[in-house]
């Protein structure tokens, strides 16, 4: 078994998400060739970053990302800071030779993107973005069932992420813990941090996106900076909503918004197809709901599949309970884990890498300058 000796930057939400996922794949993954091995974590408060590392069992820290980077002993460039920081340490990692891990979304703006795509390519290095909505059991079999073509032509797609947790006034905003909802350090709001997710899911199931008509919504204007105590302006999007055209001629409708009251992170989507229709919400991530009009016509209806089963093709599942019993959000990161060392192991690509998250920055930023200037934009 090969170590794959992985440094880590930024230890905040995603940083936890991550590591559990590299402690976890080899154990349920055992067919995997190369191991994951805790072996720094960098950030720049050392007092911090050294009580995250003795948490998590890293072996050692750095608070300088480009002393990590410099480290001979690093295989795997784990980025987890802020969205604006992703590019200058991604192409850095990329010129050092390092594989790239990145959160989404991939950039500020697809310009960073495709710079960040280009170095990553002329350095050859194997590289991906944690779209980890990808690999809820669930939404893989709808992948499955789709390129199978049982749904048959695609007419609707629809997609949904909706939370509640900035419609407090007294919410103040920037700073570490509060920079999503600051653009300069986020980029833009829902958009990029929610919306990218249903555009990832979206482009995986259905295709690529052709245009968009967007509206975007900012329901407190000022907020207190979380470190300074200053009153500015909010600078990111709290809601938007979009509708599009996919390239396979299906219409597309997104809303996202961090101001629907009773919800914390309802992702949801359902694809209507002439034979067949699919959907699937995060709340009950099990579940696959599907509508098959081949069924014969008295029996037809609403199936509910609970994606837990070790029979036939359904994806993950055979890792990790007996048939029947749940896994959850944090599995979905030990897959991706597991998907990126099965690609190295195979010499494949694992996806989504940057180039297709690139695709997702695009679409991002077709619907933000839709939303500002009123008009159908081309991606
Ligand atoms: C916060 O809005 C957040 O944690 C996002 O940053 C994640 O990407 C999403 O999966 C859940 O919500």
């Amino acid at each position: 078994m090969k170590p794959l000796n992985i440094g880590l930057i930024g230890y905040g939400f995603m940083g936890r998400t991550h590591s559990n996922g590299y402690k976890r794949a080899n154990d349920f993954f055992p067919e995997l060739q190369q191991r994951p091995v805790l072996k720094a974590v960098c950030g720049r408060n050392a007092e911090k970053v050294q009580a995250f590392a003795d948490q998590w069992q890293y072996e050692s820290i750095e608070t300088d990302w480009k002393a990590l980077i410099a480290r001979k002993d690093i295989d795997v460039i784990d980025i987890c800071t802020p969205n604006n920081s992703h590019a200058e340490i991604a192409i850095a990692a990329a010129e050092a030779g390092k594989m790239i891990l990145c959160e989404k979304p991939l950039a500020l703006n697809p310009e960073q993107g495709e710079r960040m795509c280009e170095a990553v390519e002329k350095a050859g290095v194997p590289n991906m973005v944690w779209y980890n909505y990808r690999r809820v059991p669930a939404i893989t079999m709808a992948k499955q069932l789709i390129d199978e073509g049982r749904l048959g032509k695609i007419y609707h797609y629809r997609s949904n992420f909706l939370q509640d947790w900035t419609i407090s006034e007294d919410l103040p905003q920037g700073g570490a813990a509060l920079w999503r909802l600051d653009a300069a350090a986020a980029g833009s709001g829902v958009t990029g941090d929610l919306l990218a997710h249903c555009i990832d899911a979206a482009l995986w199931l259905n295709g690529s996106i052709k245009d968009v008509t967007a509206m975007t919504e900012t329901f407190v204007k000022e907020r207190m900076h979380s470190e300074t105590g200053k009153v500015e302006p909010v600078s990111i999007d709290d809601a938007c909503s979009f509708m599009c055209h996919f390239q396979n001629g299906s219409l597309g409708l997104f809303e996202s918004t961090r101001y629907a009251r009773g919800h914390k992170a309802l992702f949801t989507l359902e694809i209507n197809g002439h034979d067949a229709s699919l959907r699937w919400d995060l709340h009950d991530l099990h579940r696959l709901e599907i509508f098959d009009n081949n069924d014969e016509g008295r029996l037809r209806g609403w199936r509910s599949v609970h994606v837990s089963d070790h029979s036939g093709d359904q994806p993950y599942m055979d890792k990790w309970w007996v048939p029947g019993l749940q896994i959850g959000y944090e599995h979905t990161f030990v897959h991706q884990v597991a998907d990126f060392i099965a690609a190295l192991d195979k010499g494949e690509t694992a996806h989504p890498n940057f180039r297709d998250a690139l695709e997702t920055q695009q679409v991002c930023d077709a619907v933000l300058s839709s939303a500002k200037e009123g008009l159908w934009k081309n991606v």
